[in-house]
């Protein structure tokens, strides 16, 4: 997600002291922060607990005291240094460090990452950016990338009109996914297609590929010609539509939150099947994705008793993906290229005339991860945190 808030000072530390087996932080900003030992000393981050090359922990948990103690605690500039019982350890920990892991709720609410939830009202500024200045200038490719996971959705610009441009975006910004449509694959629409992305239908919005585990984190979609009439892009925010079911029928959020849908999609090569709740939530409860695609949703594998409870929420969230207020609809021209969060922004077209004029588009899937340390490294070189 989006990397992290930089605090323009760095946090100051007024006081500390040892207590119950904890360090507590009196921050001179106001407010406190609890460090329990076995987390600081399991943190040490010393060269002897730390390669100091790879960053990367060279201690065996279990090889830590079970219950260490502090022998003392002091305020040394801008870090706190600690005494270890019973083997004399010394660690040292800066302050801005610790409040950047500060376990106080507050601070970890603050560490969050907040989506822009939207709507069909930012069809007048829609997050959007020009490639070519995003490949020349690190600035507006963080910039770019930040948009992509505030909206869930980056509208590139003048990405030239050529086959396999969608791939050489997607390796530039991350890491392509190779899948059973090939590294990169083509929506035209074709006799008796396999998907019914390749025929003219219309498609409802949706998620790509529910059916394959790991799903699909981002999905590219480059737009090669479109003189076809109709074929129009509709995207909804499926975090806001979730939130709006959670306000207005919790019972129904918690169905579709707790149930998984099994999902599936076979052709001549290919049996792929995969289950997940419609919404998914993190152990606070905050929503991390949803998966909904009609055409691949399998039987629902549930007691009969719980079917109709099921459907009449599904029909419910259903309903708020269809609401117009939710959906931003858009006409991509040839040179663009949309970026999707694919377990957030929803995607799905009009139908199209392919008599009538060729539309062309090429798109492939591209993990999220990657994307997402790409931010962090051009906000850590231009300053940003670091790890
Ligand atoms: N295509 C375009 O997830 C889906 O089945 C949507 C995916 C065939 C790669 C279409
Ligand atoms: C797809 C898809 C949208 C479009 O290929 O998965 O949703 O505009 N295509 O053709
Ligand atoms: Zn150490
Ligand atoms: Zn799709």
């Amino acid at each position: 997600m989006r990397a992290m808030p930089v605090p323009d000072a760095p946090p100051a530390i007024r006081r500390v002291a040892i207590e119950g087996g904890r360090l507590s932080v009196a921050w001179a900003g106001g407010g406190y922060a609890e460090f329990p030992f076995i987390w600081l000393r399991d943190n040490c981050l010393c060269p002897a607990c730390r390669d100091p090359g790879s960053g990367q922990r060279l201690v065996d948990v279990l090889d830590l005291p079970a219950a260490p103690a502090a022998l003392d605690a002091v305020l040394a500039e801008d870090a706190v240094e600690i005494r270890w019982a019973p083997d004399g350890h010394r660690s040292r920990y800066e302050a801005a460090w610790l409040a950047a892991h500060d376990p106080s709720p507050a601070a970890r609410a603050r560490r969050r990452p907040a989506p822009r939830l939207w709507g069909a009202e930012i069809a007048a500024d829609p997050p959007e950016a020009d490639w070519p200045e995003v490949e020349r200038a690190p600035a507006a490719e963080r910039r770019a990338l930040e948009r992509l996971f505030d909206y869930g959705f980056l509208l590139l610009r003048r990405v030239p009109i050529e086959s396999g441009m969608v791939t050489r975006v997607g390796d530039r910004i991350g890491h392509v996914r190779v899948t059973n449509y090939g590294r990169h694959f083509d929506v035209v629409s074709v006799p008796d297609p396999s998907n019914l992305a390749y025929s003219a239908l219309a498609l409802g919005v949706h998620t790509d590929n529910p059916y394959r585990d790991p799903t699909p984190g981002l999905q590219l979609l480059h737009c090669l010609a479109a003189a076809a009439p109709g074929g129009d892009t509709i995207l909804v925010d499926g975090f806001r539509a979730a939130e709006d079911l959670r306000r207005e029928d919790a019972a129904a959020f918690d169905l579709l939150a707790r149930l998984p849908l099994p999902f599936r999609f076979a052709d001549r090569a290919a049996d792929l099947r995969a289950e997940s709740p419609v919404v998914t939530v993190d152990v606070e409860g905050r929503v991390t994705g949803v998966h909904f695609n009609n055409r691949s949703a399998a039987p629902l594998d549930l007691p009969a008793a719980r079917i109709e409870a099921w459907y009449a929420a599904y029909r419910r969230f259903a309903a708020l993906l269809r609401r117009p207020e939710g959906e931003l609809r858009l006409r991509l021209a040839p040179g663009d290229l949309l970026v999707m969060q694919n377990q957030r922004a929803l995607h799905g077209r009009t139908a199209f005339d392919p008599n009538a004029g060729r539309r062309h588009l090429q798109g492939c899937y591209v993990d999220k991860d990657g994307v997402e340390s790409r931010l962090r490294v051009l906000a850590r070189a231009a300053g940003g945190p670091g790890r």
